[in-house]
């Protein structure tokens, strides 16, 4: 697989102060920040600051160092809002999994029950 990182992507204007966001934790290595279009009342979009487009690229490319660090972030964001009762950890990846922004995130939604995906 070939990944290509575009630098014109959302989050990566995002990333260089280009656009504004709701930023709820801030790393070396990951910046969190609420969702635009919020499916609950936690909606949190957690994203590594360097250039990978999916997690199968995050998985396969960042270091151990940027991998620690993301999902230290995730725990923070998880510490930093309401996830007491649980929530749900989701990564769009590329056509089928209906991917929209290609700099790689994990959506972080919770607050309130949610339905059920898979039957
Ligand atoms: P997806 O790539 O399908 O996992 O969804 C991307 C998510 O990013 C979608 O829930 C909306 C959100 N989003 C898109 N543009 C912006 C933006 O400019 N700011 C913020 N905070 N969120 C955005």
């Amino acid at each position: 697989m070939e990944y290509s990182y575009d630098d014109q992507n959302i989050f990566a204007k995002i990333l260089r102060g280009e656009i504004p966001n709701q930023t709820v934790y801030e790393s070396e290595h990951a910046l969190a920040f609420r969702d635009i279009n919020p499916q609950a009342p936690v909606h949190v979009l957690v994203i590594p600051k360097g250039p990978y487009v999916s997690l199968d690229h995050f998985a396969r490319d960042a270091s151990q160092e940027e991998q620690v660090g993301f999902m230290q972030a995730v725990a923070e964001v998880c510490r930093l809002t309401d996830t007491d009762g649980g929530f749900r950890a989701i990564c769009n990846t590329r056509t089928h999994g209906v991917q929209d922004v290609p700099h790689y995130h994990m959506h972080i939604i919770g607050g309130r029950q949610l339905g059920r995906m898979l039957q």
